[in-house]
């Protein structure tokens, strides 16, 4: 845990949440400022700064996307459709230094993102 990192104190429960999902491994939660109908952050518990961060191979990312399908069904958009984003670094839109994917849902999405 990276001690001044909000989504770490998040993902121990210091700072509450409205989690959707969780495992040992990763923690799913209501954004606080949506931008969509469903807007939900997925992190790792480990503390990585960036997608650039995590090890080559490392296991996370295929958990990362067993929990998208998961959540695709749990909120009922798997047929409709839905977007995964995930800002790395500054030019990239990156606020928070925990990598994490947004999963947003329930309208239709504009192309190209702002
Ligand atoms: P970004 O990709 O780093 O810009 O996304 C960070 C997201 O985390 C952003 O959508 C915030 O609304 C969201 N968020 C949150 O849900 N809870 C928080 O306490 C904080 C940010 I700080």
């Amino acid at each position: 845990m990276a001690e001044d990192c909000i989504f770490c104190r998040i993902a121990e429960g210091e700072i509450p949440s409205e989690i959707v999902y969780e495992d040992k491994d990763i923690i799913a939660f209501k954004d606080v400022s949506p931008q969509a109908p469903i807007h939900i952050v997925i992190i790792p518990r480990k503390h990585y700064t960036s997608i650039l961060a995590i090890p080559a191979g490392d296991a996370i990312m295929g958990k990362i996307q067993t929990v998208i399908s998961r959540l695709a069904i749990k909120f009922g958009v798997a047929e409709d459709g839905f977007r995964v984003v995930n800002n790395c670094g500054e030019a990239g839109g990156q606020t928070v230094p925990h990598v994490h994917f947004h999963f947003l849902a329930g309208r239709n999405m504009a192309w190209p993102p702002g």
